[in-house]
């Protein structure tokens, strides 16, 4: 009995949160608290909408479609890379109160702008400009239906005025969170000043049981029946929303008290290109408002807020002193917008599980302000990622790096453990594979808060009595104790079997499944590592990501008056140049190196399936690539050299006058090794897994190409030892041009040759490749730009 009941209690602590007073006070989200950052772009997965920092927030968004084309029903909704946009992004976003959008669809190009005004108890008003061009003078101008919406999330409800029969005009509504408000659609004009233009109308009142369903509640209630009839033109059948019944299994069975249908309402207009349309949010608690925010208003606030960005980002950031031209500051506006116009607020319950855990378990409800690597393909939080956007984001705003980093840790469980990849609620959920959505207790991610918050560090030492960085203080007092139990936990759940080692848990499973056995956890997920996963190993990296935590440790407590002399020591004992070439130089190979269970004997073979004479082949199952041992492993080194032989450099662990930072600069310069004229690859051209698949399909990931990321910490390295006095100074200051100016120059051209910023950049050509618009690490391009680390 007592076995089971320890077992139970066990299981439990995978989804107990932390005692430890939260960062985040409980409302400190509200419009009541934090009313300039209620409402937002906080939905980086769409296109275009709002939301409010709440966990039922009411959404607003934009879908849209093009009338009368060959192809089928063309709706845009949701970013995604299917949709084959000739580009979108945000121009420009002060993550705050406005922001400008450009979307480059088939044929037309649509301008979102937002402007946000405070008043009321609610977080104020906002309205909304869409202006849609033609691209080329076709002689048809584009016709095409945008579609506005608002939808409830379980709390509030909303009543749609419709006049002339279809044209839903405003939504009144009430919540808890916004009171009573307005939503006001105006008509499409085709300037500031022009009068109205011919336009349909549709509408659709309907109820949705979950924000991840609205696509298709839309895409369900569409019919051809309605007629475009302009003055002037012929008459054709176009399609819009009409009436949606819900699958009747749904509602009617279920008591009133329990039902979970939330309010959902859509606007349609149909009009041809070009005109401009606004829409309008007004909190009912805004009583003395100057005038609306619309037309001429709406333009001159537009103006001034874009005035003011770019003086702020010429002030922040330099570039045009530095000599960048207009395109290329533009493009670095563009990078910082869409990060911060890829900001989202989640809600909701990871699905986590322990060895103590038959199944996966529900983690408590939690909220998470974060900024996220791709709007299309991962609009969701990653752990190691979001060090990387706020390094750039404290730049701009120390306040979300504050933010950010408090949710993020206000995240963590009882053990010190913080899920790596976030998928919270139903919404995150429908966008990622089953098997992608456990997150397990063992696994860490890359402590690269550290990073961001050795930045506000900075910041705070050096203008003390500065309003951006003041906050600081106060809030590392309160992050403080549970920054302890995070440290803690990679300190004793990701150590090695030698004294200050360490190594990744997490490694896959099914080891002959696979080239390599992938390390998810490490960030770097396929590179190579020790063939045969087991406990002897150790790994360089983490060694490196400990170095730095400690010491980052042991100046936050020195700063707030804590005992900070273990981490003093831990630092210096993971630091200790001599200690590190003991665990991790590799002599063969001249480079740092993770060690284990390897060898570099195997390959993919394909199972040969037994076939009975005279039967068809495909009625039996497809033979699988495994992976052969052609020599049995043995512990040694790994010798894979890449990114993870660079960290010691790369995290500037190394002293400035160590001889090994000859052998990292000559091995990155190498072309047949390292180097590229669009920065460094992950992986030497050298290493036999150099650009290997791991299964039939897992394509190479961090087997070659370049990435942006590590990128940034090597120029930063080169920056460092640069300016730091040693016999390697000069090379590394002539590596540092070198390497900066190829990644610049390469981020770029790719941004205006394909209209995007990628995951990842090809190290044969400079091609982007991988997923797209990919504004988190990438934009790391800004501050190599700048020159600021
Ligand atoms: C796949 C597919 C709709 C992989 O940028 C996020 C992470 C990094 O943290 C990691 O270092 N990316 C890098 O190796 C993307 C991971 C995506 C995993 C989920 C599900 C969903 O398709």
């Amino acid at each position: 009995f007592y076995a089971i009941y320890m077992r139970s209690n066990l299981a439990k602590r995978v989804v107990t949160l932390h005692p430890a007073p939260k960062v985040l006070d409980p409302n400190s989200s509200s419009s009541k608290e934090s009313p300039k950052r209620f409402w937002g772009s906080y939905r980086p997965q769409v296109y275009f909408g709002m939301k409010t920092r709440s966990p039922r927030s009411l959404v607003t968004g934009m879908m849209w479609m093009r009338q009368f084309s060959d192809t089928d029903v063309n709706l845009r909704h949701t970013c995604e890379q299917g949709d084959h946009l000739k580009s979108y992004g945000w121009l420009m976003h002060d993550g705050l109160s406005f922001g400008v959008q450009e979307i480059q669809d088939e044929g037309f190009t649509l301008t979102t702008e937002f402007v946000k005004r405070m008043g009321g108890d609610h977080g104020g008003d906002w309205t909304w400009r869409i202006t849609a061009k033609q691209q080329s003078n076709a002689p048809q101008p584009p016709v095409i239906s945008l579609m506005f919406y608002a939808a409830a999330d379980t709390q509030g409800s909303m009543q749609a005025h419709v006049e002339d029969r279809s044209r839903l005009a405003s939504i009144s509504g009430f919540s808890e969170e916004l009171g009573s408000f307005k939503i006001t659609i105006r008509k499409p004009v085709t300037g500031e000043l022009s009068s109205a233009k011919y336009a349909s109308y549709n509408y659709l009142q309907t109820v949705s049981p979950g924000l991840e369903k609205l696509t298709n509640i839309v895409k369900l209630s569409l019919s051809r029946r309605f007629v475009y009839s302009p003055p002037s033109g012929e008459k054709r059948h176009y399609i819009a929303v009409d009436t949606y019944k819900p699958p009747h299994h749904q509602n009617q069975q279920k008591p009133a008290d329990t039902r979970t249908e939330s309010d959902f309402v859509l606007h349609q207009v149909t009009v041809q290109t070009p005109f401009q349309i606004e829409v309008l949010f007004e909190s009912g608690s805004f009583s003395n408002r100057p005038n609306q925010l619309v037309g001429s208003v709406m333009s001159e606030e537009l103006e001034k807020r874009k005035t003011e960005f770019n003086a702020k980002f010429e002030r922040i950031f330099g570039l045009e002193a530095k000599g960048f031209g207009p395109g290329q500051v533009k493009f670095a506006k563009a990078a910082l917008g869409n990060m911060l116009g890829g900001m989202g607020y989640f809600y909701g319950e990871s699905v986590v599980q322990s060895v103590y855990n038959e199944y996966p378990l529900l983690y408590p409800d939690g909220a998470l302000y974060t900024a996220v690597p791709s709007r299309s393909f991962f609009p969701r939080g990653f752990l190691w990622d979001e060090g990387f956007h706020q390094l750039l984001l404290s730049k701009w705003d120390p306040q979300v790096t504050r933010e950010s980093i408090a949710h993020w840790i206000d995240l963590m469980n009882v053990e010190g453990w913080i899920p790596r990849e976030q998928i919270l609620g139903d919404e995150a959920r429908s966008k990622v594979p089953a098997e992608f959505i456990v997150q397990h207790n063992e696994n860490a991610n890359p402590p690269t808060l550290f990073l961001a918050l050795q930045e506000l560090i900075e910041q705070l030492s050096s203008n003390p009595a500065g309003a951006d960085a003041q906050p600081t203080l106060p809030f590392l007092r309160r992050l403080f104790p549970r920054l302890k139990t995070w440290f803690e936990w990679y300190n004793t759940s990701q150590t090695g079997l030698l004294p200050n080692s360490y190594r990744w848990r997490g490694r896959d499973k099914d080891t002959n499944l696979f080239l390599n056995p992938k390390t998810l956890t490490s960030g770097l997920d396929d590179y190579p590592r020790a063939s045969h996963p087991s406990a002897d190993e150790r790994h360089v990296d983490l060694h490196c990501w400990m170095a730095l935590s400690s010491g980052i440790m042991a100046s936050i407590a020195q700063l707030l008056g804590e005992p900070h002399q273990d981490y003093k020591a831990s630092h210096d004992v993971l630091s200790d140049n001599e200690r590190l070439d003991e665990l991790h130089w590799s002599d063969q190979l001249r480079a740092f190196s993770d060690f284990g269970n390897h060898t570099q004997s195997v390959s993919l073979q394909r199972e040969k399936v037994y076939v009975p004479p005279g039967q068809p082949r495909h009625q039996f199952p497809v033979a699988r690539l495994v992976r052969s041992v052609h020599r049995a492993p043995k512990l040694q080194y790994v010798n894979a050299l890449g990114y993870v032989s660079l960290f010691p450099f790369l995290l500037q662990v190394l002293q400035p006058d160590s001889p090994k930072l000859e052998h990292i600069f000559r091995d990155m310069r190498d072309p047949k090794k390292l180097w590229t004229p669009y920065g460094l690859r992950s992986l030497s051209k050298a290493d036999p897994l150099y650009m290997q698949r791991n299964t039939e399909h897992d394509a190479p990931y961090w087997r070659g190409p370049i990435w942006i990321n590590i990128n940034y910490l090597a120029v930063r390295a080169l920056h460092h030892y640069g300016n730091t006095a040693g016999p390697y100074r000069e090379k590394a200051a002539a590596l540092y041009e070198e390497l900066r100016t190829n990644i610049v120059n390469n981020v770029f051209s790719q941004y205006v040759d394909t209209g995007y910023i990628w995951e990842q950049y090809n190290d044969g050509t400079g091609r982007g490749q991988g997923s797209h618009p990919f504004t988190g690490w990438s934009a790391l391009t800004v501050l190599m730009m700048a020159e600021q680390y």
